[in-house]
C-alpha cells in the first residue's frame, strides 16, 4: 500500500486544547487512519480524544476492526467521550467504522457505510464496520468542525497538502475544533 496524507487540525478559536485528535499509522503494508472528536470543546475533549489516539496507536493492524472499536471503546470509558472514525486498508481491502459526527468520504471506495449510534467511552450499543475492495482512492476523513457541504469532488486535482489548506482556509466553522485528513492510496 502506498500512502500520501496530510491533516490539519484546529482548536475553536479561542481555545488552546484541541478536543480533535488524527493518528495516521502505517506498517507492514497496513495502514489505519483515524480523526477523533472528543465531546464539546477544551481540556476535557483534548484528554478524550488523546486516549482514544493512544489506544489506537497500541492496537495490533491484524486485529479485527472490531476489536480495535471496542479497544478504543474501553480505554476512553470514564472520560467525557468522543465522536470519531477510523479506516484501514490492508490485504486488498478497505474498512471503516463512523462512529457519531467524524465523517468519512471517498468517491472511488464505495463504503457501504453504517453508522455506529452513541459516543465512544460506553455509549455504543453496535459497531457497524463495512469493508470493500481496495483500488487507488482518495479518502478524506473530517470532524464537524468542518462543513459537511465541502466540495471535495471540486477539490480532487489538488494533493493532500493543499487540499488540507483549503478546506482549513474556506470551510472549516471556527466556534468548534476542526479537522481534515486526507489519504491517497495506491
Ligand atoms: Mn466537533
Amino acid at each position: 500500500v502506498k500512502l500520501v496524507s496530510a491533516y490539519q487540525s484546529l482548536p475553536k478559536i479561542g481555545e488552546k486544547a484541541n478536543g480533535d485528535q488524527v493518528l495516521v499509522r502505517q506498517e507492514d503494508g497496513r495502514v489505519l487512519l483515524a480523526v477523533i472528536d472528543g465531546l464539546g470543546h477544551g481540556p476535557g475533549a483534548e484528554q478524550a480524544s488523546q486516549l482514544a489516539t493512544q489506544a489506537l496507536a497500541a492496537v495490533s493492524l491484524s486485529d479485527s476492526l472490531l476489536k480495535i472499536m471496542e479497544i478504543m471503546d474501553a480505554k476512553l470509558v470514564g472520560s467525557r467521550g468522543a465522536a470519531g472514525s477510523v479506516v484501514l486498508f490492508r490485504e486488498g481491502k478497505s474498512e471503516a467504522c463512523v462512529v457519531g459526527n467524524v465523517e468519512v468520504r471517498s468517491s472511488e471506495l464505495r463504503f457501504p457505510l453504517v453508522f455506529s449510534a452513541g459516543i465512544l467511552g460506553g455509549r455504543v450499543r453496535k459497531f457497524h464496520t463495512c469493508c470493500c475492495p481496495l483500488k487507488p482512492a482518495r479518502v478524506v476523513l473530517f470532524s464537524d468542525g468542518v462543513s459537511s457541504r465541502t466540495p471535495f469532488d471540486d477539490l480532487r486535482n489538488l494533493d493532500p497538502v493543499a487540499v488540507c489548506d483549503a478546506v482549513m482556509r474556506s470551510y472549516r466553522r471556527k466556534e468548534d475544533d476542526a479537522t481534515v485528513l486526507v489519504a491517497d492510496v495506491e
